[in-house]
């Protein structure tokens, strides 16, 4: 028996050769490659699998073995995408993996393709949660994640005549080799039924949840791979099961449809990503799906200390902590309430006691549309006892502020768990401050945004549980993975250390003037810019030249992330190019790409318009050369891999209050692009770590905003701008949707709408100007690859694993494993 992580067998790289041999002719049974790598893929995913899986159990006896303490990240998301490449780097296989493959007259690059992205999340948030896994195992922190196995993840979007059209996404259909069943941990968690209550032994009045229609949850592992340390840790993913096949009795008398209706139901939990990133949903499968998730996680956790200590429960506070990923698994509060008080018999205040020091919440979104609430009849009918619980916490809860404001019964209703109204709202946020001992923001405007506004009473009662961790992403995927020339690189100039230690980056700034260096610089951009020209052809059939800017805007489609400003910055090109206004005008390839909630009307229209301009721009002949625009369908993480490597001008244009931080402009940042941005979430800081002079900043201010919408004239704004008053003319003339009469028209008034929270208008004028400063200082090679390298270099900070550290040591309180 291992009994120390670093003493797990070594598959090392000698085997690889043999053991891919092995899985491809007789775990999969086949004798030939053929056409597709789909099973070579499978049989490469299970050799890497096999170097993992015994790192992964020793990880886990040492956990166990000791009392160590240990995080669990619970959300709904986790955006993977693909797992080949990044293992095959954190593992330090990648020689003798392309020699394993060379006798299959293969390479690396080739067969990932044959991998489906895990597409188990929606945007930010989730891939957040993803570089959090790898920064943990990298750093050698105990920490688990918690989500679910969703048999269909975000949507494959394809554009059909400028419309987005959405497919659904099933990823499992080949088979997922990198995952390892538990059933024998399976658990069960309830739902519906109704509340009773009996007197205990002790004569205590003890409230018991009956006549549930129970499901099971089955996990399945995931391994996640540190860099080169050894480190496995474990995503464990719930499938939710029927607790029994199908009713015998039913389907002997005949009632097949009613038989198997209850596997149906529970295993509808499962099926599928919701794929709205920021709007709240209120379905019930949502809720169904969230409490699943809560559930299924901490009985696992619970089972695990029984297994380990017994039912005694004063140390579990000391060796456990739950991080909430948003409010969407913040039912745990109230879950870890109801298991401790009516599974295990604790009384209420030490219960409380727990919950409240194992509980930490991060928040992701200021925008009120985002900020879940369940209505209390819904939770009333699917989960019975957990109302009752949060009914109590409130209570104690509204004591307490009573106490704080005696007398102020408008404190209480403003703070109260419970919204009044005609139908009464749980409020999940509430609930997550309630129940946290720590709430935290994204990035330091957003965090000092929620002190300041949607958390504002909050603040005053607990300033202490207030606290701002900026985002990271992390730099294996990030940079070493997905751009290994700019890699190569920098490692030849400053070492490889820079990987697992992303603060090295900073010494790359000591070439910032070194010609050859630029020479190489400008050469690995070129080289990156031809692979994302190729994908660009691929998808979009749109020719880019490399020698062109790359002007890149990717993520989820939304009125707030402000892609119509993007659209209208390219009106205003072509305009220029129509009225041969070209003098000294930089050419450029504008990329926009990302999916649309599938409701979300506006966001679909932008859709569609970004797929008109670029029609109408790519077919007029005086634009070739100057512009080119594409919008890239299915944008996904492993596209992200290829575009962010490429981009030259990186387009953070939220309207400044509104993005909470924001992690693509990270991921752009760390391969060079430079940000056209407003002073929103992490572009800030962003700012302040490469300098003023090295970010293209405009747009109003988030102190200002409200008093500009106050008396905001879009109408006079646009008769005033004349580039402005030429574009909305051209979108009014029909010039983009000449066969398509009215498309634009919701699109257009909402920008000259009083009441457009976006301020579209108020922001374009300074945004041309500084999309001049860009053109003009990309004329410029020298100065724009020295701002470049600055920017790589300044980029430090935004490694996830500087994030984690802060987890860790100012929420978590973790031991790294020695
Ligand atoms: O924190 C990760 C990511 C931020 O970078 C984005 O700025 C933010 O929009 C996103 N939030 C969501 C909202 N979902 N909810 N709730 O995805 O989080």
């Amino acid at each position: 028996v291992v009994k120390h992580w670093q003493d797990a067998p070594k598959l090392d790289e000698s085997t690889l050769n043999d053991d891919l041999t092995r899985h491809f002719y007789y775990t999969l049974g086949r004798d030939r490659v053929g056409e597709s790598q789909l099973y070579l893929y499978h049989a490469l995913a299970l050799t890497i699998k096999d170097r993992m899986v015994a790192r992964c159990r020793a990880t886990n006896l040492h956990l166990t073995s000791k009392k160590t303490r240990k995080a669990a990240y619970l959300s709904l998301e986790f955006l993977m995408g693909r797992a080949l490449g990044n293992a095959v780097l954190n593992l330090d296989l990648q020689e003798s993996t392309a020699l394993a493959l060379k006798q299959y007259c293969s390479e690396l690059e080739t067969v990932a393709e044959a991998e489906h992205d895990a597409g188990l999340g929606n945007g930010g948030l989730g891939r957040l949660a993803a570089c959090f896994l790898d920064s943990c195992a990298s750093l050698a922190l105990p920490v688990i994640g918690y989500g679910i196995r969703y048999e269909y993840g975000m949507f494959n979007q394809s554009i059909e005549k400028g419309h987005q059209i959405e497919q659904p996404d099933n990823w499992l259909r080949e088979g997922h080799p990198w995952e390892l069943s538990a059933p024998d941990q399976a658990c069960r968690v309830k739902f519906f039924g109704r509340v009773d209550s009996y007197k205990s032994k002790q004569g205590r009045n003890v409230r018991c949840w009956v006549d549930t229609q129970d499901v099971l949850a089955v996990p399945y592992d995931v391994p996640i791979p540190g860099y080169k340390n050894g480190v496995v840790n474990t995503l464990r993913l719930w499938k939710s099961e029927a607790t029994d096949e199908f009713d015998l009795n039913e389907f002997n008398a005949g009632s097949y449809s009613e038989a198997v209706a209850r596997k149906n139901m529970a295993e509808q939990i499962t099926m599928v990503l919701y794929p709205n990133d920021s709007s709240e949903n209120g379905k019930e499968l949502r809720l169904r799906q969230q409490y699943f998730l809560s559930s299924a996680s901490l009985q696992d956790i619970l089972n695990k200390w029984v297994g380990q200590f017994g039912a005694e429960f004063s140390d579990f506070a000391k060796y456990h902590v739950f991080q909430l990923n948003d409010t969407h698994p913040s039912i745990a509060v109230a879950e870890l309430m109801r298991l401790l008080v009516d599974e295990y018999d604790i009384d209420w205040d030490k219960a409380w006691s727990i919950t409240t020091s194992t509980m930490a919440y991060t928040n992701h979104t200021l925008l009120p549309e985002a900020l879940e609430r369940w209505s209390v009849p819904l939770f009333s009918k699917l989960l019975p006892r957990l109302l009752e619980i949060i009914y109590e916490i409130n209570a104690r809860f509204l004591a307490e502020v009573a106490l704080q404001w005696p007398g102020d019964i408008d404190k209480q209703r403003e703070l109260s768990l419970i919204e009044e109204g005609d139908v009464p709202q749980v409020r999940m946020a509430y609930l997550a401050i309630v129940g946290s001992y720590s709430v935290n923001g994204v990035a330091a405007l957003h965090t000092q945004l929620l002190k300041a506004g949607l958390f504002k009473t909050f603040y005053e009662l607990w300033p202490d549980k207030f606290n701002n961790k900026t985002n990271g992403v992390t730099p294996r995927r990030w940079l070493a993975h997905c751009n290994p020339a700019l890699s190569e690189l920098i490692t030849s100039k400053i070492g490889d250390e820079w990987v697992a230690d992303f603060s090295q980056i900073e010494k790359v700034r000591r070439y910032y003037d070194d010609k050859t260096f630029h020479k190489q610089w400008q050469q690995v951009k070129y080289q990156n810019k031809e692979r994302l020209s190729a994908l660009v052809q691929a998808r979009c059939g749109v020719e880019f030249d490399p020698t062109m800017m790359f002007d890149v805007q990717v993520k989820r489609i939304h009125e707030y992330k402000r892609q119509l400003l993007n659209v209208l910055h390219v009106i205003h090109l072509y305009d220029r190019i129509c009225r041969g206004d070209v003098e000294g005008f930089t050419p450029r390839c504008v990329l926009i790409g990302g999916k649309a909630a599938p409701g979300y009307y506006m966001a679909k229209k932008v859709i569609k318009l970004i797929n008109n301009v670029a029609d109408v721009v790519n077919q007029d002949k005086r634009a070739a050369g100057l512009l080119r625009v594409a919008f890239i369908p299915n944008y996904n993480v492993t596209a992200m891999e290829t575009i962010c490597a490429a981009t030259d001008l990186s387009e953070q244009i939220s309207t400044a209050g509104k993005e909470a931080s924001g992690t693509g402009n990270m991921k752009f940042m760390m391969n060079g692009a430079i940000t056209i941005g407003t002073l929103d979430g992490a572009n800030i800081e962003i700012r302040e770590q490469v300098g003023a002079d090295n970010f293209f900043l405009f747009g109003a201010h988030a102190a200002h905003t409200d008093q500009i919408r106050s008396n905001y004239d879009p109408i006079s704004i646009i008769a005033e701008d004349e580039n402005l008053k030429r574009v909305i003319a051209l979108l009014e003339s029909g010039h983009f949707n000449l066969f398509e009469p009215h498309i634009f028209d919701d699109v257009i008034n909402a920008i000259k709408c009083s009441t457009d929270p976006w301020l579209v208008a108020h922001d374009f004028a300074s945004y041309v100007d500084a999309q001049n400063l860009a053109s003009k200082t990309y004329q410029d090679s020298k100065t724009w690859t020295r701002i470049s390298i600055l920017n790589t270099a300044a980029s430090g900070n935004f490694s996830s694993d500087r994030t984690i550290s802060q987890y860790s040591n100012e929420i978590w309180r973790l031991e790294p494993m020695q």
